[in-house]
């Protein structure tokens, strides 16, 4: 039986003062604009969890029906031996979706994900349902160059990057990810779920919910910033905002500014005029044969789509 190693000394650590760089360089920046990527602290990554269960939110739902009942045929695409890399692991409940169709010593499972506490609770819980199971998390921000472990001998190298979470990309920006795993992933695959374009008022409806997850979740980075950096953006200054853009294919989400403000970060002075805003995230809709043409240009063989009955969600194998 292969031991669960290493888990409790990760291979390297996120870096928590580019928060503040970012936050000044999003607060100075016109329009103010911030990674979605600083959603993600301990309550942050609790809040998004919450969403994935909202009635409103089909993405998580719809994208674990098709793992649930396709897992066999996915796997069969990654062939004996595996080493599956998640990219932005966060509560690893869909991969043991997957794990559930590949005999266990026949993988060694890399989470990836930039909010360290988060992933190695969630490593634990996994660990005691799948003893045996090999794990090797990596605390990092996969956006940035990392150094992956090696892969296991005789095994191919597999990306799982489900959740559609490559929607809070710019295509530029997808284009370099797509680019950074096509290179690491070489000689075996990657397995990524997109949201699909669909009717307004569904994706509206999905990023605001009527029990006011979304905005809490949207809202956390600035009790982040008051927690992290003593930032002194005043609670009731900024309201949720969140609307599909059908010019860009996605929809934004921004932090508006609910009057004129003046606030502080670290020693630097930030005004917002009344209904400025920052905005906080995209997330692009795609087609099936939109994404293929960019994951190709990036390295990438399409394989097999899975989609669901409403056209809502697909996954994608693609042959690195
Ligand atoms: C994790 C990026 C896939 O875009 O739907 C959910 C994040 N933001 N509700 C998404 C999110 C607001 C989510 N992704």
């Amino acid at each position: 039986m292969k031991p669960a190693v290493e888990w409790r000394q990760p291979l390297c650590s996120a870096d928590n003062e580019a928060f503040a760089a970012d936050l000044h360089a999003a607060l100075a920046r016109v329009p103010k604009a911030i990674s979605p990527k600083y959603f993600y602290d301990e309550a942050g990554s609790r809040l998004f969890e919450q969403i994935c269960e909202l009635p409103e939110y089909y993405p998580t739902r719809t994208e674990r029906a098709l793992i649930e009942a396709h897992a066999a045929d996915m796997a069969e695409q990654f062939g004996p031996g595996v080493q599956l890399v998640e990219y932005g692991a966060g509560a690893l409940r869909k991969v043991r979706l997957l794990l559930d169709a590949i005999p266990r010593d026949g993988v060694q499972f890399v989470p990836v994900d930039i909010s360290g506490p988060h992933l190695l609770a969630a490593c634990d819980a996994l660990a005691a349902d799948y003893p045996g199971l090999s794990i090797q998390p990596l605390v990092a921000d996969f956006t940035r160059p990392h150094t992956l472990p090696p892969c296991p001998e005789g095994s191919r190298r597999v990306g799982f990057f489900p959740g559609s979470s490559i929607g809070n990309f710019t295509p530029t920006e997808a284009d370099a990810f797509l680019r950074l795993a096509a290179s690491e992933l070489a000689g075996g695959g990657l397995l990524i779920g997109i949201d699909l374009v669909k009717d307004e008022a569904t994706l509206h409806a999905a990023y605001n919910d009527a029990a006011g997850v979304t905005a809490a979740f949207n809202l956390n980075l600035l009790h982040r910033a008051r927690r992290e950096l003593g930032a002194d953006f005043p609670p009731d200054g900024f309201e949720h905002l969140a609307f599909y853009n059908p010019a860009y294919r996605r929809i934004e989400m921004h932090l508006r500014a609910t009057r004129a403000l003046e606030l502080r970060v670290g020693g630097e002075a930030y005004a917002f005029h009344e209904g400025e805003t920052l905005h906080t995230e995209h997330s692009h809709k795609y087609t099936v044969a939109g994404f293929q043409a960019l994951a190709a240009r990036a390295g990438f063989s399409p394989g097999k789509v899975w989609t669901d009955a409403n056209g809502w969600f697909a996954v994608l194998w693609l042959e690195a």
